[in-house]
């Protein structure tokens, strides 16, 4: 047995991933950790999956219903999707094969805020929470527990939850411990104000007080988090960044910012990796991340002096980079702060910081209406994941991405968003290798010019046609309604968007 788990009545309920999936059962409502492939439990899953096909293999009825706090991994979401066991998932989920089942209808999925899921099942929204199985770094003790490499929904989880799984994973760094800030909101109607004033405040325990009485399994493991490898940035990526930055540039030459207080929320992927390298070439200091994941141009940050601190809920690291975050995990314990993701992603404090956001979408239109999760309008990509939290109350909101996806074929700015996960009043500023299409304070109609600007050369005189057919009809956000998805349905029909 592992020298993690230290207390005496939790050391007594260890037992192997196969005994400790009896306690899951067809139909329940299972809260597992988990947040960009960090965190998530890497056995349970597996033996869930097994005991799902051993029941398929009878003729009998094995699904779950699967919450976490995000994307998680192969190990997890992977496996069960493969074994037809899931039935329901909330509320965000990068799996392919997941992914297919939602667009067949197969599975089910919630695309929820991911501050808000946490309080939507304590609230019972979903009905009970019958187990949660969280993975962690250590059992201390008093039972209190070191949450791993995320924190997402864990304290909701295990405080809806009837049953509670641990996972203790030798494979995460100990180095962890001291890095997290649990913290739960008082109960509902009896709130204060969330008392971070500064991205650095620490405002709870480093640990999980949970209900050991709770606890009906713990298992040892030792498989790593997913870390997906580091893909150097791309030219069109490059330009995406560079121009990112001119537009921070600009805030500071109207002084909207200044060189000392950029805070910082950003989405994962190539175009915020070339953005974090060129923030370290550049004439900003003391930046801070008020974010949901720790990636890799952070630590590069931090290393460089440049960063102070990075709050989050998890970290999203190349291989690299976690030998790196775990061979110096002291160090990286004084700068950087995990915490749940309703505290990472939560619009008061969002709100106090005065953030600036960036992320990813699917497409915008001409008047900056913002489409992060259904290609063509129908089927999911990922899902909304914490954009939704971070746009509407960054004090900057912004968007990057290439102009166009697919080697051409499709616009990423077409005439009418064919889904909103972002409305017009929420969505700032754009961002494509083209340059920055700034929409603040701008009216519909002069918010298509800016857009059509930053549009690929070959989409331009097709989003102007549409423009100008879309003011003979006249409005003060003007459409023609008969050929608003016209991009869209060319594609569909012909493979392009392009005529
Ligand atoms: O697919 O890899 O199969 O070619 O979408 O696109 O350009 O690499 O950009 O990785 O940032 O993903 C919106 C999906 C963008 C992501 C989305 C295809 C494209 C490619 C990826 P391939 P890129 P990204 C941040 C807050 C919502 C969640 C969020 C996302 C793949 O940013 O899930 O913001 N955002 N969370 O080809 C068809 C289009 C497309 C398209 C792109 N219009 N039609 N396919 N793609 N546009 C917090 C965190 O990040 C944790």
């Amino acid at each position: 047995m592992s020298d993690r788990i230290l207390n005496a009545e939790l050391k007594r309920k260890v037992m192997s991933a196969a005994e400790a999936a009896e306690f899951v059962q067809h139909g329940d409502n299972v809260g597992v950790s988990g947040f960009t492939g960090a965190g998530y439990p890497k056995a349970l899953p597996s033996a869930i999956a097994e005991r799902a096909q051993a029941a398929h293999a009878k003729g009998e009825d094995f699904k779950i219903n699967l919450f976490t706090g995000a994307s998680t991994a192969d190990a997890a979401d992977g496996v069960l999707a493969n074994a037809g066991a899931i039935n329901f998932r909330a509320p965000y989920n990068s799996d392919r094969t997941l992914r297919a089942q939602f667009n067949d209808g197969t599975a089910f999925y919630s695309d929820i805020h991911l501050s808000h899921l946490g309080q939507q099942v304590q609230q019972g929204f979903f009905g009970r929470m019958n187990v949660a199985i969280l993975e962690c770094v250590r059992i201390n003790e008093d039972g209190t527990v070191v949450p791993s490499s995320a924190v997402g929904n864990n304290v909701e989880y295990a405080d809806a939850a009837d049953k509670i799984i641990l996972e203790v994973n030798t494979w995460q760094s100990e180095g962890l411990v001291g890095m997290h800030d649990v913290y739960a909101p008082e109960k509902l109607w009896e709130r204060t104000p969330i008392p971070i004033v500064n991205v650095g405040d620490r405002i709870g325990d480093p640990f999980h007080r949970i209900d050991v009485s709770k606890v009906v399994a713990v298992v040892e493991t030792d498989a790593p988090d997913r870390n997906s490898p580091f893909k150097e940035p791309d030219e069109v990526s490059k330009k995406i960044a560079a121009n990112f930055l001119q537009f921070l540039e600009d805030e500071v030459a109207a002084g909207r910012l200044s060189y000392d207080n950029y805070v910082m929320q950003s989405g994962v992927g190539n175009v915020p990796n070339a953005v974090m390298a060129g923030l370290l070439d550049s004439k900003f200091e003391n930046i801070t991340a008020y974010t949901e994941v720790i990636q890799d141009g952070m630590l590069d940050l931090i290393d460089a002096g440049k960063m102070t601190v990075a709050s989050a809920t998890s970290f999203s690291l190349s291989p690299d980079a976690a030998v790196r975050m775990n061979d110096r995990a002291d160090f990286y314990a004084q700068h950087i702060i995990l915490r749940p993701q309703a505290i990472s992603n939560h619009p008061e404090v969002i709100r106090r910081v005065g953030l600036i956001a960036s992320n990813g979408l699917i497409e915008a239109d001409i008047y900056g209406n913002v489409n992060s999760t259904n290609v063509a309008g129908t089927r999911i990509m990922n899902g909304i994941g914490g954009s939704g939290d971070f746009t509407r109350n960054a004090y900057i909101s912004s968007f990057v991405t290439p102009s166009v996806a697919k080697g051409g074929a499709i616009s990423a700015i077409v005439p009418f968003a064919a889904h909103i996960d972002h409305t017009e009043h929420d969505a700032m500023v754009f961002v494509t290798e083209y340059g920055y299409a700034d929409l603040r304070g701008l009216a519909p109609r002069q918010r298509a010019e800016k857009m059509i600007a930053i549009a690929h050369p070959d989409y331009r005189p097709l989003l102007e046609e549409y423009v100008a057919a879309a003011n003979a009809k006249g409005g003060h956000t003007p459409h023609d309604l008969t050929k608003a998805f016209e991009f869209h349905t060319r594609f569909l029909d012909t493979g392009t968007m392009l005529k």
